[in-house]
């Protein structure tokens, strides 16, 4: 075993997480700080310059709303994602967003990011609320601008977050969080009067498509594993929506978005007989009224006919691209048809670079040949079209009391705030979103410290505790791994890949899956939390040969925790309301009169319980 060291790092306000969330936090607690002579930590279990969601860039921004140009009004996006999740959208929070979010936008185009513009130097828009950029490098831009504003001495990097700390006389107040170096044998015990909790939404934790040589392509980043979901589940903070995922409707394999395709080049998806399912069963909505009836379709109910189409033999999908392409190009001289090209390119190569090598490895032009859409495996997320999260307070000038106590954006334990993918009922805020999100929540921890600037003070024996565990995994390998002569084959330990392929099949089959075509029923469901604390049994037996191998045992820790807190939720909630997403065979309808309210739970460390409650919804626009 490695010789360990502990460093322990003191500050006001700790982000966890420097994604866009993490990024937009960092920028906004540093300019308060600074007024009021706090320190602000970032940690990030890799580099922020390229990590999280955006470390491959994006080619849009998918939340913009343009009041300088009179385009649209926060009640717009308000009534906008009500609809798009199924009427259960905490509306205070996405209002408050949507006011602030076009002016993060503005600074990303001042600090270089360079977007489509109009000869009128407009933004170019690719639907209602997604504008274009070729962003490329706009991970690297935003990271920039945090960096510079905390300092690079505040920057812990390669430290990956296990476990957040309260304090040691108050179980329901937060004092800080522990980490592991993924580079060196150094534990990290932060001491922070505040936290904000921005580590990105939960990948992998179902069986995806491809596995095998193909294991680890998915549409999102699979280096989101949960953390920001079992950080807070584990230090008591309620969360809501944990039932919800999201499911994308993405081309095939490459896992290549569909938005500009759909909204840019109103390119159509048909089955494989030329049918478009959204008009052909368009009827087979009914029960979904009156979301079903608003344009644009909410994500689930496109979804949900997609599925209808490729269960009735009518597959595969495609995306008709040839057709799109060619009729925007028809008539226009050669250059304009070159951009026409680049820009069917650049999509990919800006976001998801894997679709555009898939093309032109299988040499396919898009504008000579359709590509096949899939439905993926499930991802939980609450900054897409998702809404899983923390049940966190709004603004004060906006929330209704029930929404409210004090401290925007703080969950329910105190002084722990949270952003991005890690704050439920306020769906597609996307990258832009998050970042404003982020912001948002800074302000609030930097007041909260400024309110309550005593000492961080947490549970010596709880450090004590995590610090033995941390490092378990390296020990249990170190101890047999003389069994045999292949790392992989040891009938002692479980490597992390092993446990992985594990939960992803009970996750695929009993948690409603892409294999079991997302559907769940009460005895499933059951089945699966019982596989799963059978899972969490051999948790113990974790061996890992590196710190690689650490990270991943930690990662998946984080996996398990989603998997059985979404399962609790699904068990719940007695209804399908989002279909195309999951479905509850043993309630297959949508139950507005006892079910549109969302769904929250708490889970108590000292008894291993949860608890669950409904929380009203309340309109606000
Ligand atoms: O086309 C720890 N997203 C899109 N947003 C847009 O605005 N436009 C698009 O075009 C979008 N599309 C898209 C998007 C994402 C991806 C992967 C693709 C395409 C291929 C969504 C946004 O990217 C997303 O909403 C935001 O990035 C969410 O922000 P945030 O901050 O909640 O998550 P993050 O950026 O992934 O950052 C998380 C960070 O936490 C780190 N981390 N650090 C320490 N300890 C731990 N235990 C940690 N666990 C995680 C991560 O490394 C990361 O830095 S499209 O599909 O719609
Ligand atoms: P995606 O590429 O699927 O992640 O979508 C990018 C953006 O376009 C998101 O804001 C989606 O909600 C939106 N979008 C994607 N497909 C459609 C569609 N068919 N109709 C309306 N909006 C869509």
């Amino acid at each position: 075993m490695p010789e360990l060291r502990t460093e322990v790092v003191e500050c006001d306000v700790l982000i966890i997480g420097g994604g866009m969330a993490g990024c937009g936090a960092a920028y906004e607690a540093a300019h308060w700080a600074k007024v009021k002579g706090m320190r602000v930590v970032l940690v990030e279990k890799a580099a922020i310059e390229r990590s999280g969601a955006v470390a491959m860039g994006l080619s849009a921004i998918n939340m913009y709303l343009g009041m300088k140009w009179g385009e649209n009004t926060p009640e717009d996006f308000v009534r906008y994602v009500r609809n798009e999740t199924m009427g259960l959208s905490r509306e205070d929070l996405t209002f408050d967003i949507a006011r602030h979010v076009d002016a993060s936008v503005h600074m990303f185009e001042e600090w270089g990011l360079p977007f489509f513009k109009s000869p009128e130097g407009r933004y170019v828009r690719e639907g209602r609320w997604q504008i274009m950029i070729h962003g490329e490098s706009y991970k690297p831009i935003v990271a920039e601008a945090a960096k510079a504003a905390i300092g690079e001495a505040n920057l812990y990097q390669r430290v990956f977050v296990s476990h957040l700390l309260t304090d040691a006389d108050d179980p329901n107040k937060i004092a800080g969080a522990v980490g592991f170096s993924v580079r060196d044998n150094v534990i990290y015990v932060f001491k922070a009067k505040a936290v904000i909790c921005s580590a990105g939404g939960a990948v992998n934790v179902w069986r995806p498509h491809a596995v095998g040589e193909g294991l680890g392509r998915a549409w999102y980043t699979v280096f989101n594993t949960g953390s920001v979901y079992s950080l807070m589940i584990q230090a008591g903070a309620q969360m809501t929506q944990m039932e919800h995922r999201l499911v994308q409707t993405r081309f095939k394999d490459g896992y290549g978005p569909v938005g500009m395709y759909f909204l840019m080049f109103r390119s159509k998806a048909t089955n494989a007989y030329g049918e478009e399912y959204e008009q052909t069963r368009r009827h087979e909505l009914e029960g979904w009224e009156p979301y079903a009836g608003s344009a644009p379709m909410p994500t689930p109910l496109r979804n949900h006919l997609m599925l209808r189409d490729i269960q009735e033999g009518k597959g595969p999908i495609y995306m008709r691209t040839a057709e799109a392409l060619q009729k925007m190009m028809e008539g226009a001289d050669a250059t304009r048809q070159r951009e026409v090209e680049s820009d069917a390119w650049e999509d990919f190569l800006d976001m998801t670079i894997s679709q555009a090598l898939l093309w032109a490895s299988n040499n396919i032009d898009p504008a000579k040949t359709d590509s096949e859409l899939v439905l993926t495996e499930p991802y939980l997320m609450g900054s897409h079209a998702g809404t899983s999260g923390a049940w966190v307070s709004g603004p004060e000038d906006v929330s209704p009391s029930d929404y409210f106590w004090g401290y925007n954006r703080m969950t329910t334990v105190q002084g722990l705030f949270a952003a991005g993918d890690g704050v439920g009922c306020a769906a597609h805020k996307f990258s832009s979103g998050s970042y404003t999100e982020g912001r948002l929540a800074a302000k609030g921890a930097v007041n909260y410290v400024y309110d309550n600037p005593g000492p961080a003070n947490p549970d010596g024996g709880r450090v004590e505790e995590i610090k033995t565990a941390l490092y378990a995994p390296l020990g249990h390998y170190d101890q047999h791994k003389g069994a045999t002569t292949r790392s992989e084959i040891n009938p002692n330990y479980l490597l992390p890949k092993q446990a992985l392929l594990r939960l992803q099949k009970i996750m695929d089959e009993y948690g409603g899956g892409w294999g079991s075509a997302y559907m769940v029923n009460r005895p499933t469901l059951e089945r699966g939390l019982e596989q799963l604390t059978m899972l969490r049994e051999d948790l113990a037996m974790l061996g890992a040969r590196d710190l690689h191998d650490l990270l991943r045992c930690w990662e998946l820790a984080d996996r398990v925790w989603c998997a059985e807190t979404h399962l609790h939720h699904l068990l719940f909630r007695q209804e399908t309301r989002w279909p195309g997403y999951y479905y509850r065979g043993d309630f297959p309808n949508l139950d507005d009169e006892n079910w549109k309210v969302f769904v929250n739970s708490r889970y108590d460390r000292e008894t291993g319980t949860w608890d669950f409650t409904k929380a009203p919804y309340i309109p606000v626009i």
